[in-house]
C-alpha cells in the first residue's frame, strides 16, 4: 500500500484526556479517531489490526466446530422482556424506538436473540451440540467510558453460544473454547492468565476470565509463583492451615477504651497485632442481618458471603440499621450478646484466636480474652475472606501474588436459565420435552488490539507482534526526489508483494525525519531504508522490537525478511 494513498493523520503531542499509553498511541499514530465519548473509528492501519485479530478468532472457533453467523445489534424489546433483563438492565441497556414506536434494545450481548433463534429452528437431541458464534458491535451505555478501546461505549466482541443436551457435553465445549482461547491470546503474543471468576448476575457456576497482565487492568488476579494457580480477587479461595496458638484461655474482660474505634487503635492500645483482634461487619443479606466476623488483619470478601448464602443481595448495613439492630455504633460492634435473630458467621481464621479482642457492641468499651466457642458462639465458619499476597496458593504450590489485569475474555456455563425462560427446549431420545443447556463465550476483540499496544510499547511508540501488525515492512525511501532513491523503492514495493510479504511504502514528500518518528509510531516488525547505498542496490533493515540494523542486498531481501519475521 502506498502512504499518500492511506488516511494515517499522525499528531505529534499526546492528546489531552488520552491517559493510558494504547489510548494515546492509537491516537497519536492515527489508528483511531474518537467520535463521542466512548465511541470510535478504527481507521485504516487500526482497522488492518482488527482484521488479523477476527482472522485469528474464527480460525480458532471453526477449529473446534463453531459456526459463524451474524445476529443484529437491533434487539426486538420482548425479547428481553422474556428473560426480565428489559426490567433489571438499568441506563447500560441502550434502547430505543421505531417510527411505529417499538421498543428495542441496541444488543449489548445476544443471549436473548440466539436462544429466541434456536427455540424456532432446533426441535431435536439429534441437532445438538451446537456452537454458534458472530463477531460483531455491541452496545453498553457505560456510565464512565474511558481508556480508548478498553472500556468503550461501542465494542466489536466475539460472542459465541453453545447448546447441549446434557451437562457433560457443555463441559466438553466448555473446554474446547478454554483451549481455543489460549490458542487465541497466544498467536496475538499476550501475557494472560486463565483466572476462575465469579459468574455475578450470568447465572450458572463454572466461569472463567481471560486477563491481560497489565497495571491499567481494573480487576484484581490472585495467582501462584509457581503454579497456574490464577482466580479474580473476588472468587479466589483461601485454604490456609492456622496454627492454633497455645497460650491458655484467659478470662473475658471488658476493659474501657475510650475513643477506640477502628483496628489500628484498638491494635495499638493494647499493643497487639492485628491478628489478635476480631472485626465484625453487620450485613443485611436480602431480608435478614448476618454479622460475619473475620481476624482484625483480613477484609471481608462479600461475593463470597453471598455465594455462601445464596443471596441475590448483599449489602453492609448502614449506621442507622447498625444502631437499631445492634444498639451500638458500626466502630463498637462485636459478636458477644449480639440479638439472637442476628446470625453469626465467622471466617475459618477466626477459630484459631486465642484470648482475642473485640468490640462490646457499646462505644467505648472493648472485650478482652475472647474466645470463641466460650464467649461467643457462631453459625458455621467458612472462607469469607479477600486472599491476601503472601497466602499460600489454594492449589498447594506456591504463594499468592497480586497483578491487574485487563479482561479480554470471559466463559460461561449458563445452564438452562435462558432456555427455561425463553422456552426453547428439544425432544429427548425417548420423546420428552427438555431445557437445553447453555454456555456463552465471548472475546473483547477491540479491547484486546488495545490491550496489546498496552502490552508491546516503547517510549518511540507501538511495537506489533507479527501476527498482528498492520503492515509486515514499512519501506522508506530517504529522499523521493532522488532517482536512485525512488526506483529502487518502487521495484522493492513491487517485489515485496509479489511475494505476500505486506509493506507500506511511504512515497510521500516528507524530511527523513518525519518519516522515521511516523515508522517508530507506527510499529511494524521491519523497516527498509532506501539511502545514499542505492546504487551499489543494498538498503538498511532495522528491527522494530530490537533496534537492530542490518545491511542488505536487495536480492537476499524477501528471505532476509521473512528469516527476521519468522524469528522476530
Ligand atoms: C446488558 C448490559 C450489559 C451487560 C449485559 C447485559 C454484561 C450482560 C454479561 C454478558 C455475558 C456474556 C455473551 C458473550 C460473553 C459475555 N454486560 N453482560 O449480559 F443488558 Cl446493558 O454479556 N454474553
Amino acid at each position: 500500500m502506498k502512504q499518500s494513498k492511506m488516511l494515517i493523520p499522525t499528531l505529534r503531542d499526546v492528546p489531552a484526556d488520552a491517559e493510558i499509553k494504547s489510548h494515546q498511541l492509537l491516537l497519536r499514530a492515527g489508528f483511531m479517531r474518537q467520535n463521542a465519548s466512548g465511541v470510535y473509528s478504527y481507521l485504516p492501519l487500526g482497522k488492518r489490526v482488527i482484521n488479523k485479530v477476527e482472522q485469528i478468532v474464527r480460525e480458532e472457533m471453526d477449529a473446534i466446530g463453531g459456526s459463524e453467523l451474524l445476529m443484529p445489534a437491533l434487539q426486538p424489546a420482548e425479547l428481553w422482556q422474556e428473560t426480565g433483563r428489559w426490567y433489571n438492565f438499568g441506563s447500560e441497556l441502550m434502547r430505543l424506538r421505531d417510527r411505529h414506536d417499538r421498543e428495542f434494545a441496541l444488543g449489548p450481548t445476544h443471549e436473548e436473540v440466539v436462544t429466541s433463534l434456536v427455540r424456532d429452528e432446533v426441535s431435536s437431541y439429534k441437532k445438538l451440540p451446537l456452537i454458534l458464534y458472530q463477531i460483531q458491535t455491541k452496545f453498553r451505555d457505560e456510565a464512565r467510558p474511558r481508556f480508548g478501546l478498553l472500556r468503550g461505549r461501542e465494542f466489536i466482541m466475539k460472542d459465541a453460544y453453545s447448546f447441549h443436551s446434557s451437562p457433560e457435553s457443555l463441559d466438553e465445549a466448555y473446554q474446547d473454547m478454554v483451549r481455543a482461547y489460549t490458542n487465541i491470546f497466544r498467536r496475538c503474543g499476550l501475557n494472560f492468565r486463565a483466572v476462575i471468576a465469579d459468574s455475578g448476575a450470568m447465572g450458572g457456576k463454572d466461569t472463567h476470565e481471560f486477563m491481560v497482565l497489565s497495571d491499567v487492568g481494573e480487576d484484581t488476579i490472585a495467582f501462584s509463583d509457581t503454579s497456574d494457580f490464577a482466580a479474580n480477587i473476588e472468587m479466589a479461595p483461601v485454604v490456609v492451615d492456622y496454627e492454633k496458638s497455645n497460650e491458655t484461655p484467659t478470662t473475658l474482660e471488658k476493659v474501657a477504651t475510650k475513643d477506640q474505634k477502628t483496628i489500628e487503635e484498638v491494635s495499638k492500645f493494647f499493643n497487639v497485632s492485628k491478628e489478635k483482634c476480631l472485626k465484625s461487619l453487620l450485613f443485611k443479606v436480602d431480608e435478614k442481618y448476618v454479622l460475619i466476623v473475620v481476624r482484625g488483619d483480613h477484609e471481608v470478601n462479600d461475593i463470597k458471603v453471598k455465594n455462601l448464602l445464596e443471596a441475590k443481595m448483599v449489602e453492609l448495613a448502614t449506621a442507622e440499621e447498625t444502631l437499631s439492630i445492634l444498639d451500638c455504633e458500626i466502630g463498637s460492634i462485636g459478636p458477644i450478646g449480639v440479638p439472637k435473630e442476628v446470625e453469626v458467621i465467622a471466617d475459618h481464621a477466626v477459630q484459631f484466636v486465642v484470648n482475642g479482642i473485640c468490640g462490646a457492641n457499646e462505644p467505648d468499651f472493648h472485650y478482652t480474652g475472647v474466645n470463641v466457642g466460650r464467649d461467643f458462639m457462631v453459625s458455621q465458619f467458612a472462607d469469607l475472606r479477600f486472599i491476601k499476597a503472601g497466602d499460600p496458593s489454594p492449589d498447594g504450590q506456591g504463594t499468592i501474588q497480586f497483578a491487574k489485569g485487563i479482561e479480554v475474555g470471559h466463559v460461561f456455563k449458563l445452564g438452562t436459565f435462558y432456555s427455561e425462560a425463553m422456552k426453547a427446549t428439544y425432544l429427548d431420545e425417548n420423546g420428552k420435552s427438555q431445557p437445553m443447556i447453555m454456555g456463552c463465550y465471548g472475546i473483547g476483540v477491540s479491547r484486546t488490539v488495545a490491550a496489546v499496544v498496552e502490552q508491546f510499547n516503547d517510549e518511540n511508540g507501538m511495537v506489533w507482534p507479527v501476527a498482528l501488525t498492520p503492515f509486515e515492512v514499512h519501506l522508506i525511501p530517504i529522499n523521493m526526489k532522488m532517482d536512485v532513491q525512488k526506483e529502487l523503492a518502487e521495484e522493492i514495493y513491487e517485489h515485496l508483494n509479489s511475494h505476500s510479504i505486506s509493506v507500506l511504502y511511504d512515497d510521500r514528500n516528507e524530511r527523513p525525519g518525519v518519516k522515521f518518528a511516523d515508522s517508530d509510531l507506527f510499529g511494524f516488525p521491519i523497516r527498509i531504508t532506501v539511502g545514499k547505498k542505492a546504487e551499489d542496490r543494498i538498503v538498511e533493515l532495522k528491527l522494530r522490537k530490537t533496534g537492530e540494523v542490518f545491511e542488505v542486498s536487495v536480492n537476499d531481501l524477501v528471505d532476509v525478511i521473512r528469516e527476521k519475521l519468522s524469528s522476530y
